[in-house]
């Protein structure tokens, strides 16, 4: 009786240990989340969404070049172009969306939640 507990005993040891080394590798391998995307496009402007406004309202990118919204109010908001250039989506506190112009002009959007919230634009140029 002695060996048989013993012998569990055993069996469950070497199953923690295994779990744990399993659990290690996974730990080096997998990377954590909170590290920024090293693939995601640096943005050449950022607009960030604050008191219900766009804040700057006007950024001016070159053609090519990515703008990055952020909400950094608690309530949410889109970033929509008026012509359908681009649409954020809601974007919940903290959210963020990046577009690529690669067309030049002035790019005039608003918040699809809140129309009280003034008219915001991205100039393009060449
Ligand atoms: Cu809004």
């Amino acid at each position: 009786m002695k060996k048989y507990i013993l012998g569990i005993s055993l069996m469950i040891a070497v199953v923690v240990v295994a779990v744990a080394a399993c659990s290690k590798s996974d730990s080096n391998s997998t990377p954590t989340p909170t590290k920024p995307d090293p693939t995601a496009p640096k943005p050449d402007a950022t607009v960030s969404i604050t008191d219900f406004a766009f804040s700057p309202a006007s950024v001016t990118v070159k053609s090519g070049g990515t703008v990055q919204w952020t909400n950094a109010d608690s309530a949410p908001h889109t970033a929509t172009d008026l012509n359908s250039a681009f649409n954020s989506g809601t974007l919940a506190q903290g959210g963020k969306f990046s577009f690529k112009f690669t067309t030049p002009g002035t790019y005039t959007y608003h918040c699809l939640v809140h129309s009280m919230m003034a008219n915001a634009t991205v100039v393009v140029t060449e």
